[in-house]
Order: structure tokens, then sequence, then C-alpha cells
């Protein structure tokens, strides 16, 4: 496999003017015809046309009208290339592909009984030849021809401009998209479906039908997905003043999908599992995501479709404004600051590992093998966050002007990320020269402060400096321009600020926050008329991805906690607080097997609480304890068991202590929501959460009591967050006198749900995720159920992925059986569809990170996926890179 350098990037040598295909599907072949209006790109007056084309039967070839012979053109694994072409020319070709066998789940294959398409990134040269770069921007009109009866809806991108009936029982439907668009937009949809319908009238008045097409027995399972989209329509119209343009925008839900879902132009594929929504099959947390992945594929329609990217090093242009997007969006469909905790929990322990770890790149890659493996925490994830902070550095108002002047400037163009930044430059006058470090080195900065105050001249310095560790790409860092959000405290709240001399900052109008720009390795800055010794209240909004370092006391911690506005930086005081609680404990298991928990840990928690002034939601958050896989993070060498353990204990010692303010809560809560049928609105939500949080305390204890509530939890409850909540909490407790009771739960739900494929994943997660000893045995019988589908993969996330990426105490078995187990399913999976594969890999590729004997283990597996013959390129990519 060949690695693909940005800066080798050069314009197509012909442009496609207009593709026009007809799709004849079959069960056994399908035949794609396909007619392309091509253009010589005049810059380049020699060179010849080489389309791209994989896994595709080459049939016949034809220009302008002409069938060419075998001489006229060379055909090998992954092109077709043709010499001495006019200026412009029709091209025309038959290709013959087998979607039914079609494992990847790239480009057209089988669903179940459904054809369907994925063509992001480079999916469409298994289809037909063609110039498949974001950057050939066409007009395509599409035939879809199927047998009716078994194919009734047959469907592509745009407008339906034709249909018709053919003997034999087929018919066709004909489309035509109006905007130009590359390839991997494209999309096509043949299978037996219902549509679930409704309207949105435009901020200028124009009609759109909004159509979701599904199973038959998923009708009842769209109303929310459907309210969402509406959501996302009139929120892009008012936040960026965006509007839809097609007149019909369609969805359609597909069983078997490698990702969440696909916005191809008008035609939107998704993921059954970020669609379909039930309150008897979905959780809270699956609700939002199905509200998130709505609105952020609908949202590419703009960012991403009317302006789309030069080339794939570019993706991040459409993924992290999109992600920047929807997370705005979710955060005013529900709770800001609830959003922003979660959102900043999974980049901290999941983007800063990836950062970390032998496959980290820039959001701006410079190179890569396999475009597939590049769809990461970091591309869209901390691409979000860069897109952010340009956000906080010029304001709202700006930033608005700027993705204005983007859009403007670029509608119908395939551009940088240099382009996007070039208009928030211009549209503030803002110079970003030093800010593309963002885009252009991996790592997660560190940014350390310190703390200086002067009672007599009553000033408070604030030092930040910023270190960033390496990466593959390069061994020396040149500094990060990083807004550092900021908050003087005092004994009573908040001080106004006012700062010394004339520093790169700007102060909030009430005074009471500054944004600090910090564009060297390390700059004081001077607040003045500060009357008492401040805690400082740093990355308010966490308003830059670094790691912060700042050597807090547990008071003034303390103080963060009771006094902070801002919910990050309050939530975020609360897990440095149990950060602190944990590491003690896990220093003293070295030397007794049960050591004590700071009281005062205990003391905050039931402040927390006990508060009724605080979101039911953000008291969840703040009770929850770092995540092992955070803690982790903090260590040069992660210790697994040790982890585990101490933070086993401390759960415990909370469990046990705040027993009868849990029960209370529990109760409380449980009534409230009793009275009403559930409802997926933010304030239930938060009430749901904090009470589940409250159950799985007291299950925590043991207690024959609790288990009991837990239980009749799981039995009465009218909705799957309750039901989810209650099985977990049982399944993934250590005591083992309730065995049988977790083993009939577990089959009573499987009962329930058999026929909800969806449901079913879950109950698999369940299972794979679960902390209790012997948990790979369970995952090789999983695998073995007849529920469990190794080609579907939502199933092979669930169990596989649950065990490898959620279950780091039994994965991580100092025998190496989950290396080994995982090792094997590569192998298998590789052949069978390496995106999956390569993704699944990740936990193996962090091996850096553990002691010797594991690591040694870790690559003893990587190793062996390595020497399989034929590997694919996205698994070598990533094998090869961490074995370095
Ligand atoms: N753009 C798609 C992702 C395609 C991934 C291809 N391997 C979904 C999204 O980000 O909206
Ligand atoms: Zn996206």
């Amino acid at each position: 496999p060949k690695t693909i350098y940005l800066k080798d990037y050069s314009a197509p040598d012909y442009f496609i003017e207009k593709t026009e295909l007809e799709f004849d599907l079959f069960e056994a072949d399908t035949l794609v015809r396909s007619k392309l209006t091509i253009a010589r790109n005049t810059a380049k007056p020699a060179a010849p046309l080489v389309l791209n084309g994989q896994n595709v039967e080459l049939v016949s070839v034809a220009i302008n009208g002409e069938v060419l012979s075998a001489s006229d053109y060379t055909v090998d694994d992954v092109s077709l290339t043709i010499s001495n072409l006019p200026d412009t020319f029709i091209f025309e070709c038959v290709t013959k592909i087998q979607p039914q066998d079609n494992t990847s789940l790239e480009g057209l294959y089988k669903s179940r009984t459904m054809f369907c398409t994925q063509c992001e990134a480079e999916g469409f040269r298994k289809i037909t030849y063609y110039l498949d770069r974001p950057d050939v921007m066409s007009v395509f009109t599409t035939k879809v021809i199927a047998d009716k009866q078994k194919f009734p809806v047959l469907l592509s991108n745009g407008n339906e401009v034709g249909a018709g009936e053919l003997d034999g029982g087929r018919h066709w439907v004909e489309w035509n998209d109006p905007f130009k668009k590359p390839a991997y937009l494209f999309a096509l949809v043949a299978g037996d479906l219902i549509n679930v319908d409704s309207h949105f009238t435009t901020q200028s008045g124009r009609e759109i039908l909004l159509r979701i097409f599904i199973e038959p027995k998923d009708k009842n399972k769209c109303d929310y997905a459907m309210q969402a989209l509406k959501n996302a329509m009139r929120w892009d119209e008012d936040v960026y003043g965006r509007e839809y343009d097609l007149d019909i925008f369609m969805i359609v839900a597909v069983d078997d999908f490698n990702m969440g879902a696909m916005e191809n132009k008008g035609l939107n594929i998704f993921n059954t599992s970020c669609v379909l929504a039930s309150p008897e099959t979905t959780t809270d947390a699956g609700y939002q995501r199905v509200e998130g992945v709505v609105a952020h594929e609908y949202f590419h329609n703009w960012s991403g479709n009317r302006v789309t990217c030069r080339d794939w090093f570019q993706l991040s242009l459409k993924e992290g404004f999109t992600v920047f997007r929807d997370e705005e969006f979710s955060a005013d469909m529900g709770s800001p600051t609830v959003k922003r905790v979660e959102d900043v929990s999974m980049l901290r322990s999941m983007q800063f590992a990836e950062d970390a770890g032998p496959m980290a790149h820039p959001v701006q890659p410079s190179s890569f093998i396999e475009i597939s493996n590049f769809y990461t925490l970091t591309v869209y994830e901390k691409g979000a966050e860069v897109v952010r902070m340009i956000r906080t550095l010029i304001g709202a108002e700006q930033f608005r002007k700027g993705s204005d002047l983007y859009f403007e400037r670029h509608d119908g163009q395939a551009v940088t990320i240099e382009d996007f930044v070039a208009a928030m430059a211009d549209a503030s006058g803002r110079d970003f020269s030093l800010f593309m470090n963002w885009y252009k080195q991996a790592g997660t900065p560190k940014l350390s402060a310190k703390g200086d105050y002067n009672a007599a001249n009553k000033t408070f310095s604030l030092t930040l400096s910023q270190s960033c560790p390496p990466t593959p790409e390069s061994q020396t860092k040149q500094p990060f321009h990083i807004p550092v959000a900021v908050a003087l405290l005092g004994k009573e709240g908040a001080l106004k600020l006012s700062l010394q001399g004339d520093v790169q900052a700007s102060i909030s109008a009430d005074q009471q926050e500054a944004v600090l720009e910090l564009t060297s390795s390390s700059q004081t800055f001077v607040f003045e008329n500060v009357d008492e010794p401040p805690v400082p209240s740093l990355l308010r909004g966490f308003s830059a991805p670094v790691k912060l370092a700042y050597n807090y006391s547990r008071e003034e911690l303390g103080r963060i906690i009771t006094l902070e506005t801002d919910g990050f930086c309050r939530w975020d005081a609360s897990q440095q607080y149990a950060l602190l609680v944990i590491a003690d404990v896990m220093a003293a298991l070295v030397n007794e097997p049960a050591p004590a928990v700071d009281e005062s840990l205990i003391e905050a928690y039931r402040t927390v609480l006990t508060n009724d002034a605080l979101d039911p939601a953000m008291i969840a958050l703040m009770l929850s304890l770092p995540s092992e896989d955070y803690i982790g993070d903090q260590q040069a060498i992660v210790d697994v068991d040790t982890i585990h353990h101490a933070r086993n204990r401390v759960v415990r010692k909370i469990a046990l202590s705040l027993h009868a303010e849990f029960l209370a809560c529990y109760n409380k809560i449980h009534q409230e929501l009793s009275a009403a049928p559930y409802s997926p609105d933010a304030t239930s939500i938060a009430k749901r959460s904090l009470k589940n949080k409250a159950l799985a305390y007291l299950v925590e204890t043991g207690k024959p009591e609790a288990i009991e509530l837990c239980k009749a939890q799981f039995e009465q409850s009218d909705n799957m967050t309750d039901t989810m909540a209650a099985l977990t909490a049982l399944v993934h407790s250590p005591k083992a006198a309730i065995a049988d009771l977790k083993a009939a739960c577990l089959a009573q739900a499987y009962g329930k749900w058999k026929e909800e494929s969806l449901a079913v994943n879950q109950w698999f997660a369940v299972q794979a995720t679960s902390p209790v000893p012997g948990a790979l045995a369970v995952v090789e019988s999983l695998m073995q159920h007849e529920a469990f589908d190794i080609r579907n993969p939502n199933k092979l996330r669930a169990v596989i992925g649950g065990f490898a990426m959620r279950n780091s105490i039994n994965f991580h078995d100092r025998s190496g059986s989950g290396y080994a187990f995982l090792a094997d399913q590569i192998i298998k999976l590789d052949s069978q569809n390496p995106q999956v594969a390569s993704r699944l890999l990740t936990p193996l590729t962090r091996w850096k990170k553990y002691d010797e004997k594991r690591q040694q283990l870790m690559r003893d597996a990587l190793q062996r996926i390595l020497d399989k013959p034929g590997l694919s390129p996205d698994v070598y990519e990533v094998v090869t890179k961490s074995m370095v």
C-alpha cells in the first residue's frame, strides 16, 4: 500500500460536466451504464484520462459513441486509462458488479433485502469507473431499474423526473440532482419500504416534503427523527441563515451500515440506530444520538455538500465544522452545560488518547495510506473544538459574518481548511496565521498555569506556559494560539476583572470572565485591583482542547465546586477532586489492601447531591467519578488493576456513606417521574439520569433492599432508559449471590426484545462490557448466539467493541486472552469488512501505555495480524504505524 501526501495535491486532469447513470439491478449481477460528459482541464494538455475503478468488471467502453477495442485502453485493479483524447468528449461504459456479495458495505451493497450505497470516501469507484475525487463535481441523472414486486421503492439524489413499467415485472424510476456534487455524495436505494411523511416551510416560504423510509415493522419509530429534522432545519435558518435547497429531503434507515449515517445530497442514508427511536427500545442517550445525528447530516447540506472538500486531507473542513454545528444545536435543544460536559468528557477520554497514540495526526493530516482510517475523533471532535476556538476568539457575531462569507464565497466549490479560516479572518480582521498550528500539528498541548497573589499591590499574576509532546509527524512543536477563559473566584464568588498593560485578551461585559490569548511558550497576565487572594477558575467552558496543569488544593477545588457559575469548570473541579482522592487510594493500595477514602470527598458529594438549585443532570455528572480511561490517561504506564480497584473502592465508600441520601433522591424522582408517561425531553432526561445514578450507587452497597429496588425498576419500567439502567446495575454487580437473578433478568429481557434488533444490541453490549471476571467467555458465547450476525457492524461493535473498548479490566487480563481474542476477530473480519476491522483494532495499538508483559502480549497479537496474507490497506496502515 502506498502513502498519499497533501503536498502532492494537483488539480484533476479532466472535469465531468454531466453524469448519466443507469442501474439494472438483479439478484445475481447488477449492470451499471454510465455516460459522462467530460472536458479536459486545459492546464493539463497531454494528460491521459485515468478513471478509478475497483472490483468492477468492465463490459464495454466507448468514446463519442465509438466502442473501443481492448488495445485502445488499459485496465488494472484500480483504474482504466485512455490516452489521446479530444478536449471534450462523451465517455460511456458498462460495468458489472455483485452487490449481494459486497460485505465491505462500501459502494453498492445489500442490507437485508434492500440495495443501498455508501460512497464516502472512495466507494463510488466500486460501482463504476469515475474520477472519484471530491474536486470533480458533476450534475447527476440516475435511472434505477428493478423487479417491481421486490423493490417497489427506487431512490436516488435530487428530484424524481420520470417513472415507468417494463416487461418481466420490472419498473424504473429516474432522478435528477440539479446541484453539482462529487461522487462521494451519490446515493441509490432499492427496497420494499414504507415512508412516513411530513412538511417543512422554509424561511422564504418554500414547502419541502420530508420523507423517512423504513421497514414496515418500524413504522411507529420515526416521529422523533422527523421532529429533530424539522428542528434542525429551523435552527440552521435561525443561527446560520441556511435554507434547504431541494423540494424533497429523504432519509432511509438501513440495518447494516459502517457508521452512523451519510449526508448524500437529498437522500441521507442512516444506520437504523441513529434514526429509529421508541420508548421501549431506545434509551435517553439513544434519543439524543438520533437528534444529534439527524441534525449533523442535515447541516452537511451546506457545510459539506454546497461547499465541499477539495481533497480528503480537508475532511475536517466539513466534519469539524459540522460537528461544531450539531453540538451547538443539541445544546440549544437541551441543556448547554450538560451537553458541553458530555462532549468534553468524551474528548478527554478518547480523543486525547488518540492524540497520544501511534495513529496521532493533525486535524488536517498531511499523509495517509487509507482515508477511511482518518474519520477520527481528531478530525471530527478536535476539529469541532478548533472551530469553537475561532468563535471564542472573534465572538459570535463576527463568527456568523465569517460563516456567511465562507458560504457565499465558496458555494458550489471544493475548498480547503485554509479557505474556511481565511473567510473567518477576512470577516473579523483577525490574524489566524499562528492559529493554523491547531490544524497542522498533532498532539494535545499541556497548559501549565501558576498564580501569584501580591497582597501589597493587590495584583494576581497568572503565568501560562505551553508545551506539546512529540507525535509521529513531528518531534518538535511550534506554539499554539490558545484562548484561556478565566474567572477569579473570591470567597463570595467571581471578582471583577481588570488587566494590567496592553495584553492580548478580552474581558466580558459583566467583567467576570477574561479570555487570555497565549501565543508563545510562556506569558504572564497581571490582574489588578484584586482585593483578596483568588482561586483562578481556568479554561471556562473548556475554551481550548488542552491538558491543564494547575496545582489546586482540595480547598481550592471545593471553592470552584460551590461558587463557580460556569458549569464545565464546576464539573471539572469535582473530577479533579475525585482524581486526587483516587490517586491517594491507588498509592495506598501498594501497602494495604483496604485503604481509607478521604471523607472530604464524601462531604463535597453530599453537598452537591442535596443542592436543589442544581440541574439534576449536572448533579449526576458531578457525582460520576472519572472513568478508568481518563484516570489511565493521567499515568505514563496504565496500571489497569490498581485503577479498577481503587476507583471501585471509592465508589463503594460513596455508596455506603451517602446511602440514605441516594435512597431519598431515588424515591423522590421516581415518584415525580411516575406521574407522567415516558418523554425524552431535557427535564425528564435530567431527572432520569440522576435517579439512575442514585440507583447505581444503591446497588453498589450490595444491600438486599437495593437489589430488590433495582429488580423492581427492571420489571416495572415503561422505558428503555430505566430498564437498561437497572439491568446494567445488576449485570455489572460483582455480587456473586445474585448470579441467578442476573441470568433471569437477561433471559427475560431477551425474550422481550428478540424481534427488536436495536434492543438486542444493547442486550449484547451490557454483557460484553461487564467488569465481572469471565467476560471473555461470555463474549465468545454471545458470538454464537442466534441473534448475533457477524456481517452486521452494530452487532460487532456491541459485542467485540464493547469488550475491547469498554471493558478494560477484562480486555487487559494479564493472561493476554483478550488480546489474542481480538487479534483472531480482526484477522477474520479483515477480509470481510476492512473498515470495521481497522476500527475495532484500536485498543491493541495503545500497547505503549501498558506494562512490559502486556506490551509483549499486545505486540504478539499485532504481529499475528500483520502476518495475515493479503491484509487490507486499512488494517495494514494501523498495524504498521502502531508497531513502530
Ligand atoms: N460523512 C459520513 C462519514 C463517512 C465515513 C466514510 N468512511 C458521516 C458524517 O460524518 O456525517
Ligand atoms: Zn459528518
